[in-house]
């Protein structure tokens, strides 16, 4: 790239973060939480909502969900009950700041909360754009392979939590818990991992525990 390249490309970013820290800031005077769901395509990212949700009866829970077609989890969040709205990027791989402050102005805010934005299942790009977050919530399952922190570290050097999905499936696809973990410590010394399995709903309870200290 040249440097001309590399300004813009920067410029770009700026723009990005500056947005994102605006939308951050005008939810926060609302008393809203954000996190950033980020995660592979069928990571299992609306499945751990779900269950994070189930787990916090208590709290207001809104959830914007990405996708580049199709509006099949929303309706599955709003036949929960859930307000969700649907943004389809049309093919963009990854939100960023400017679609989500635009989207926000179809989400009212009755009460303070936790506002759950599901990105575009990619383990890559999204890591790199803040959307106006107050934490990145990586969901990677079992069956993606152990190997993933060194494959894709982006994503888990940015994760403030990281949940290990479909830990059913552990036994079946020869995950290696070690160097999965060792991996992540080797980017990222502090994340909290929690194993989850989505079938049985077990690990939620303690995802719903830390995120509640989190976000209050
Ligand atoms: N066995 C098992 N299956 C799971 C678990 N969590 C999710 N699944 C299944 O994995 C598939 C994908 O789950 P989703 O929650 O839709 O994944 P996603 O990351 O939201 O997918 P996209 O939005 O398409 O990127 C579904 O068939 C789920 O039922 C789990 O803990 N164990
Ligand atoms: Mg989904």
């Amino acid at each position: 790239m040249s440097g001309k390249e590399i300004e813009v490309v920067q410029n770009i970013y700026d723009e990005n973060d500056k947005i994102a820290l605006e939308t951050k800031a005008s939810l926060e005077e609302l008393g809203i939480f954000v996190v950033n769901v980020m995660g592979a395509p069928g990571a299992g990212k609306t499945s751990s909502i779900i269950n994070i949700i189930r787990n916090l009866p208590e709290e207001k829970i809104y959830v914007i969900e990405g996708d580049i077609e199709s509006d099949l989890d929303t309706v599955k969040l709003k036949d929960l009950g859930i307000n969700t709205i649907q943004i389809n990027t049309g093919g963009a791989c990854h939100l960023d700041a400017p679609t989500i402050k635009n989207a926000l102005q179809n989400l009212e805010f009755s009460q303070p909360g936790i506002l759950f934005i599901e990105n575009i299942g990619n383990l890559v790009c999204p890591a790199e754009f803040q959307i106006g977050e107050h934490i990145k919530m990586l969901i990677c399952s079992a069956a993606e392979g152990s190997d993933k922190p060194y494959k894709y570290p982006l994503a888990f050097e940015k994760a403030d939590v990281i949940l290990l999905t479909k830990c059913d499936l552990k036994e079946y696809v020869d995950f290696n818990d070690d160097f999965f973990l060792k991996g992540i410590r080797g980017l990222n010394k502090s994340v909290p991992v929690f194993e989850v399995n989505a079938k049985t709903g077990q690990g939620f309870s303690a995802v719903a525990e830390w995120l509640k200290h989190k976000s209050h």
